[in-house]
């Protein structure tokens, strides 16, 4: 083992998601997804999600940068960059554009040839994520989306479709984008965006969510073993969204407090690592008196999908403290995090903690002792374009070094096992969480502003040549 440097072959690279660059979103067949139908929210709150598309709103994903178009040239500079990797999605609504046809798109299978050949063609491994946040929307009205057992055959057909097609072209591979958002179901934005769920008036959200996660996980455990057997090359992670929680203070109770919550967030990866529910869930659901569907055939199939690596995104941290009156340490996102006067925030709201990046690394190292992939990791913040076209964002180089300092020590110092960093939003897109365009993450600056105005032109930021130095030195000269 090497105590100096990242391993060679690390995978330098930077990530996006289909939905949040490409646009085109009627192009080539390509059918209506969940985010067709969500509009722009504000740093303070979650975007709006309408019933169908609403004449007079404006929806962001539509157009985005027009990825779908521009691919050549932004892969070009991907390219200047030196990125080893490049991670996007396939977005499913172009392969199946209902998401229950028989038989899949052929102009939406093209694409994504011609998208990974042209990566190829700079030796940019394609790093690809099956589903990320980009249902089709007819799963949605047809079949309540992941609720329904349904989706586990659809979302397996468009698995092994893609597999199939691009399984000399594509080793690297997850199956669903931070499927654990969803353990916040008190919002509407992580199950409608994670499941194609939208809550009616009575609905047990919490039961529901536990449900169409199981389904999920199925789903994801089938894919794994077909993907394998279609090609054992083949690396399918999970993707885990890693958001820390820390004990507000060394109380006792605020450390079972935090640990009851990182049970609560991440006991999705225990499936999909382990093949098996931990037991701490299975007594949660059997406290809270939650009926599931959950059959024998489905837990023989968990068994038999692990997963090789672990794919996260690690942005932030955060904090809980154990409440009076909670006996049971339960955990409820949307009430119970608190502010850590530690550290920093983005103009967000998002918790600045790049050690936060290093213990994560290693819990989940302890945890799991599998090799672990960090696909996403920045920072959003408002940039400001110089009379002379340039963007001096020092803020965003000062965020990707220190998390990158901190990376390298979990490597050199911890021995944790890790292939590779790919920032998120390499070149500016629309947000996830909030659909603006202005809360930017690149290295590449597209001039759209939140209403959709602009020329997207691209241009390159101060972060692109620090960037590319990085990789040039594999992390030595930051
Ligand atoms: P945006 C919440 C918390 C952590 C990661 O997010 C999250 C979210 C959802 O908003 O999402 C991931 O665009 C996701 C990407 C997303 C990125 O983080 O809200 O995988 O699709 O764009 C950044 O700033």
């Amino acid at each position: 083992m090497n105590n100096k440097g990242l391993p060679n072959g690390f995978l330098w690279g930077g990530a996006v998601a289909a939905h949040q660059l490409e646009g085109a979103w009627q192009a080539g067949g390509k059918g209506m997804s969940v985010a067709d139908v969500m509009t722009v929210g504000s740093p303070k709150s979650y975007r709006k999600i309408t019933e169908g598309i609403v004449p007079g709103q404006y929806y962001p994903n539509h157009e985005a940068i027009d990825f779908y178009h521009h691919y050549k040239d932004d892969i070009k500079l991907f390219a200047e960059m030196g990125f080893k990797c490049f991670r996007t999605s396939i977005a499913w609504t172009r392969i199946f554009p209902k998401g229950d046809e028989q038989a899949p798109n052929e102009e939406g299978l093209k694409f994504y040839d011609d998208l990974f050949d042209e990566c190829l063609k700079y030796n940019i491994e394609p790093v690809v994520t099956l589903s990320h946040f980009e249902l089709p929307y007819h799963l949605v009205t047809e079949y309540g989306g992941f609720r329904n057992r349904k989706l586990i055959d659809f979302f397996v057909r468009f698995a092994t479709v893609c597999f199939d097609r691009y399984k000399n072209k594509v080793k690297y591979w997850m199956t669903f984008n931070e499927i654990n958002n969803q353990a916040n179901y008190q919002e509407d934005f992580a199950p409608f965006t994670n499941s194609g769920i939208y809550y009616k008036e009575n609905d047990n959200r919490e039961e529901i969510m536990y449900q169409a996660a199981h389904y999920e996980l199925v789903a994801s455990a089938k894919a794994v073993q077909i993907g394998h057997a279609i090609n054992p090359d083949f690396q399918i992670g999970c993707m885990i969204a890693l958001v820390p929680i820390y004990p507000e203070t060394c109380k006792p109770g605020d450390i079972l407090m935090a640990q009851k919550t990182m049970e609560r967030k991440y006991f999705f990866t225990d499936v999909h690592v382990h093949g098996k529910y931990p037991n701490h869930i299975k007594k949660y659901w059997q406290r809270k008196g939650f009926q599931l569907d959950i059959t024998d055939q489905d837990l023989e199939i968990l068994t038999r999908g692990t997963v090789d690596y672990i794919g996260f995104s690690y942005y932030m941290s955060n904090a809980i403290r154990k409440k009076a009156g909670n006996d049971h340490y339960d955990y409820n996102e949307k009430t119970d995090l608190i502010g850590n006067q530690f550290v920093k925030v983005s103009d967000w709201g998002w918790q600045i903690d790049p050690e936060g990046l290093r213990y994560t690394l290693n819990w989940l190292t302890d945890m799991y002792h599998l090799p672990l992939f960090i696909v996403e990791n920045g920072f959003g913040a408002y940039d400001k374009v110089e009379s002379d076209g340039s963007v001096h964002d020092q803020y965003r180089i000062e965020y990707l070094r220190e998390h990158i300092k901190q990376m390298k020590l979990a490597v050199e110092e911890d021995g944790v096992d890790l292939m590779g960093y790919t920032p998120w939003g390499c070149i500016d897109l629309v947000s996830a969480g909030t659909g603006e365009m202005e809360k930017r993450y690149g290295f590449i600056y597209v001039d759209k502003d939140n209403q959709g105005n602009g020329t997207l032109k691209r241009s390159r930021k101060d972060s692109f040549a620090w960037y590319k130095r990085v990789i040039e030195s594999n992390g030595e000269d930051l």
